[in-house]
């Protein structure tokens, strides 16, 4: 039994967002509006296919995948940039490798408690967020 994911999540602690996003070339002005937000994350988990939704008031960003298989995945709203990813089950952990114009660009999810994890990379830099369950 793979763990699940399925629920609400609530930002609670976000660590280097700053890095992350000029790694990604987002311009000043967004940053700012960006490292202001509290994203919350839907997730809806069906055996090996997800949907991961990132929901602010500002943007709001979703993905759909199935484990294992890769697909294009359009950062819209985000960079805007095209990647070729794949999502993989590292044990318990979701491991996301984002093939693309820029370099060991990926993410990990994983769950301890009521606690969801999300380290976001990319060309060195890593985002270090943690969210609580509260759905
Ligand atoms: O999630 O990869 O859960 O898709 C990363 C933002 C800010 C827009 C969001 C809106 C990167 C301006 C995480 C933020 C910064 C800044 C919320 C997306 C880019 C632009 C939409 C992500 C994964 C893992 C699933």
């Amino acid at each position: 039994m793979p763990a699940n994911y399925n629920g609400i999540w609530d930002i609670v602690d976000c660590k280097n967002f700053e890095g992350y996003m000029i790694a990604l070339d987002i311009d000043m002005v967004t940053r700012k509006i960006a490292n202001m937000l509290k994203p919350q994350k839907v997730i809806e988990q069906d055996g090996n296919f997800f949907t991961i939704k990132t929901l602010t008031t500002f943007r709001n960003y979703s993905c759909s995948f199935k484990i294992g298989e890769e697909f294009e995945e359009v950062t819209k709203g985000l960079d805007n940039r095209k990647c070729q990813t794949v999502v993989n089950w590292d044990n318990d952990k979701l491991a996301c490798t984002q093939k693309g114009e820029k370099k060991d660009r990926g993410w990990t999810h994983w769950i301890e408690g009521d606690f969801l994890f999300l380290e976001l990379q990319c060309e060195g830099q890593i985002c270090k967020q943690t969210y609580r369950k509260t759905g």
